[in-house]
């Protein structure tokens, strides 16, 4: 049998992660892509590069960065390609407009160009978002119209189509995975979730009082990255090349979250106030104490409202059944931030 080589592009992300992980489970050869920066921040992969050397190796490269793609497909020779690259955040689209096109859009094309010109034989896999559907307020499938509201889902639903074109146009193998929000203890620290268990945890702790947060009354429709990532890989084992919707299908407000997670740690928060003179409190050893507070700083200038998936074509062709609930989703987040604090 032909031996598997991924190369992953944004290796060192949430998803790359878990990512590399199943494929080194799965006896691949994984090359993966990091940045160069002044502070080497590879913490997520440290251990799993250590402890796979033989069949595990990065390369400094940029998805911005055209020649050095091709340098790199052409070293790894590899017959998968995941692209998780981007700039991910959607509150920082807005400040840094330009950039995110550059990373998430033109960056799809530099990869997409390399592979007709090296190898069309290698499948290619697009960390596509249900961010592209924007402001459709129903459930949202594969056949649902885009209507993207930040520059981020902009340039992802370029990185969509130019995709899909290369498919048509060249018969490439190249697949879009329509991820909608997952989570895990290894999320960006400002993403809406970690952002929630860390302060919980810290407030837990006793090393924090106050959450201070933007449109907590927005609905997502959150899984977890490991599922998320097993739907990835089974995507490019496919034998042709599809869209693919992958969500659970349910869908709760950030607002829900934060009553979970305090839940979790035994309270009962209660809202009070209105607007930006909002606020969450407990009661604390027979005081109500403030946690949460909201902030204008982090509302965005235009808010996607209300996503919630349908996975009923990934069910039928991947057999795709998230594992775990959003409240196992929550105790391993808290569960993993406390540690961190008792470790400090
Ligand atoms: P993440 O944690 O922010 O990771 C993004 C990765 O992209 C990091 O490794 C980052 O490197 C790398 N990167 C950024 N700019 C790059 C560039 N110019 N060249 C090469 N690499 C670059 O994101 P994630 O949550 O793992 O998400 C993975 C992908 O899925 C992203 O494309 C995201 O947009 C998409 N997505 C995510 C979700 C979600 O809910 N997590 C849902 C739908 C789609 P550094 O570590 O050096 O910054
Ligand atoms: O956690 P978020 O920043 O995630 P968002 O914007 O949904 O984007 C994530 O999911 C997309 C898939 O749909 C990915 F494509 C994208 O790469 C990223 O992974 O915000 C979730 C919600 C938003 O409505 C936001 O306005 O939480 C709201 N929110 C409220 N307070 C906040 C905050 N978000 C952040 N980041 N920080 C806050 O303080």
């Amino acid at each position: 049998m032909k031996k598997k080589i991924a190369l992953i592009f944004g290796v060192t992300g949430q998803d790359g992660y878990y990512l590399s992980k199943l494929l080194l489970n799965k006896n691949y050869e994984v090359h993966g892509v990091r940045r160069r920066s002044s502070i080497i921040k590879n913490y997520r992969i440290d251990e799993l590069y250590l402890n796979n050397r033989n069949k595990f190796k990065l390369h400094y490269g940029d998805v911005t960065d055209y020649s050095s793609v091709g340098k790199i497909i052409k070293k790894a020779k590899p017959t998968e390609i995941y692209n998780l690259a981007a700039q991910s955040h959607v509150g920082i689209s807005f400040d840094l407009a330009h950039y995110t096109n550059d990373v998430n859009a033109k960056g799809v094309l530099n990869i997409l160009e390399n592979i007709l010109a090296i190898n069309k034989k290698i499948k290619f896999y697009q960390a596509s978002t249900s961010e592209i559907y924007g402001g459709v307020n129903n459930v949202q499938s594969e056949k649902t119209r885009f209507l993207p509201k930040s520059p981020y889902g902009i340039a992802k639903l370029y990185a969509y189509w130019i995709s899909k074109n290369y498919r048509e146009s060249y018969k490439m193998f190249c697949s879009n995975g329509i991820l909608f929000n997952h989570e895990s203890p290894l999320r960006g620290e400002n993403f809406v979730t970690r952002k929630i268990t860390k302060g919980v945890a810290e407030i837990a702790e006793g090393k924090r009082k106050i959450i201070f947060l933007g449109n907590i009354d927005t609905h997502r429709d959150w899984g977890h990255a490991e599922d998320y990532v097993f739907a990835m890989w089974k995507i490019l084992q496919l034998k042709k090349p599809v869209d693919l919707v992958i969500c659970t299908g349910k869908t709760y407000t950030v607002r829900d979250f934060i009553e979970r997670c305090f839940k979790k740690i035994g309270f009962k928060i209660r809202w009070k106030g209105k607007n930006f003179n909002e606020f969450g409190y407990i009661v604390k050893n027979n005081k109500k104490t403030k946690v949460v507070k909201i902030s204008k700083k982090y509302f965005r200038p235009n808010e996607v409202n209300f996503l919630k998936g349908d996975n009923s074509l990934a069910k039928k062709m991947i057999d795709f059944r998230p594992k775990k609930s959003l409240d196992d989703l929550i105790s391993e987040m808290i569960d993993h931030d406390r540690k961190i604090l008792h470790k400090e």
